[in-house]
Parts: structure tokens; C-alpha cells; sequence
């Protein structure tokens, strides 16, 4: 099972998309963002653009196949629904619940306020690209466990994300480690909707796909529950260059 790439976008990514037309039935979006040195200096207006362009992208695009320009090395976007709904500071929530003594519900300013954690490594797909040195930031997985208090017959996580469709796992030994958050920021700026902000787990050794992006909801569970991509047939352990069958370098 491989995620659908597109290696030979044109510049524009609106004239490719209309030149492609109907694309075929695949319901998986991905697109190529150029967030590349130029992208990161200019900032948000660049990152408001690129946003504008995927939303209308996708609006013409309801099957869900769309490629958008690469950026030579750099991230792609990845999403499983045609659109995600945008979610700030105002109505962003994120829940704990499941198999814990005080299932919670934080606020961006809420996560803000705890303890930041920051780490840089590369990021890894497990279609083969790879973006070295990221800088991710935000509150350990750990310590929102620990504020919920985990009950002694969890043993792991399902993540939820608020474009209604994407899931994620991880076993709760994974989940503590201390290279496993919800990041607040990516590239040291808020995570951009795009790159699943404002808030998205991140599993550093592991395969990009367990980063979790528009992250709604972490449950803990008696039982690992596959997630989107692992019912499909990826590695529900994905450790970098250990599963799916790579030997990609470890990115931790
Ligand atoms: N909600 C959600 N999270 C997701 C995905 C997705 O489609 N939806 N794709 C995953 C995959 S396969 C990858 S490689 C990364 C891509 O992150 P990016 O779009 O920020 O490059 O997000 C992961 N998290
Ligand atoms: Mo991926």
C-alpha cells in the first residue's frame, strides 16, 4: 500500500490541476508544498498563499487526488480528506479521554503555558522523502499522560484529528517516550494549518505518517487500535529503518 505521489509537477500547480482534469478514484490528497529557504524567510503571507492554493485545489478537486508543485527536498502536504476545517486559537480543543481518572480538554493557550520541549531531527516518509534538521516544539506526550492520570489497564492511544477521518496509535510505552509530543510549532513558527496546526503529534523515530496532524483527541485504550494508513497495511510500530520493509537511517 504506498500513498499516491506526483514526481513531475509543472510551476503552477492551478494549470496543472486543470490540466490533469477528473483525477482517477484514489481518495487520498497529497499535494508538494515549495517550503522551501524563500517560503521560510517571507513567512505567513507565503504560508496564508500556499494555504489559499491547497483549499482551492481541493475545492475543485472533491475525489481527492491533487499534486501540487514540489519544492525540491521539501515537505509534502498530505491529507486523506479534500478539506480540513480550520481551527485557531479560539475554538481549537484538544481532549485526553479514554481509560484515565481525569479525562481533560486544553486550549491552545493551555498547552502554551505548559513546558516546552524542543528537538530537531530529520523527518522521514515512508514513500521516501526525507527532510533533514526539523525543528519541532510543544508539550511532551508524557506529561499530558501524566496530567490525566493513566489507568493501569491502558496500554495504548488512538489519536483523533478534526478532519474527521485520520487516526493514529501508539503503545503507551512509545507514547512516553521523551522524542514523542504535540507540537505547537514546526520550523520554529506555529504549526501552519497545511502542516496540520495548529496542533500535531509528532513521533520522532518514527515514519512521518504517526505524526498525527489537526490532532482533536488522544484516547487511551485497552488495546492498540491501527490507525488510517496502518489498516491499509503500513507497520503499526513504525520505527524508522526497522519497518515497511526500509532501511532508511533513524531519524532519533
Ligand atoms: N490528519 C492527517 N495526518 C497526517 C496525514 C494525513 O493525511 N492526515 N498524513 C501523514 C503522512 S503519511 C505524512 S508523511 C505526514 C505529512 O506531513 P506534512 O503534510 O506536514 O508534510 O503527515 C502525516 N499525518
Ligand atoms: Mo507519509
Amino acid at each position: 500500500m504506498e500513498e499516491p505521489r506526483v514526481d513531475d509537477a509543472p510551476d503552477d500547480p492551478g494549470d496543472e490541476n486543470e490540466r490533469r482534469g477528473a483525477p482517477v478514484g484514489r481518495r487520498v490528497v497529497l499535494g508538494m508544498l515549495g517550503l522551501g529557504a524563500a517560503g521560510v524567510a517571507l513567512g505567513s503571507h507565503v504560508q496564508d498563499r500556499i494555504d489559499a492554493v491547497l483549499a482551492e485545489v481541493s475545492a475543485k478537486d472533491p475525489t481527492g487526488v491533487t499534486g501540487l508543485l514540489p519544492g525540491g527536498g521539501g515537505f509534502r502536504y498530505y491529507s486523506v480528506t479534500s478539506s480540513v476545517p480550520k481551527r485557531n486559537a479560539e475554538n481549537y480543543r484538544l481532549t485526553v479521554g479514554g481509560l484515565v481518572d481525569r479525562p481533560m480538554t486544553y486550549r491552545l493557550a493551555d498547552l502554551q503555558a505548559m513546558p516546552q520541549q524542543r528537538l530537531v531531527h530529520d523527518v522521514q516518509c515512508v514513500t521516501g522523502w526525507r527532510v533533514p534538521k526539523t525543528a519541532f516544539s510543544g508539550v511532551r506526550l508524557s506529561a499530558l499522560l501524566a496530567a490525566s492520570g493513566v489507568r493501569p489497564e491502558a496500554t495504548a492511544i488512538r489519536f483523533d484529528c478534526f478532519d474527521g477521518a485520520y487516526t493514529e496509535s501508539l503503545t503507551l510505552q512509545q507514547a512516553r517516550r521523551g522524542d514523542v509530543m504535540v507540537a505547537l510549532t514546526m520550523q520554529d513558527k506555529p504549526v501552519t494549518h497545511a502542516h496540520g496546526g495548529p496542533v500535531r503529534l509528532y513521533a520522532a523515530p518514527m515514519y512521518f505518517y504517526k505524526s498525527a496532524k489537526w490532532l482533536s483527541g488522544i484516547t487511551l485504550t485497552k488495546s492498540v487500535e491501527p490507525g488510517y494508513w496502518e489498516k491499509l497495511g503500513y507497520d503499526v510500530d513504525a520505527w524508522v529503518g526497522k519497518s515497511n520493509g526500509r532501511s532508511d537511517d533513524p531519524t532519533s
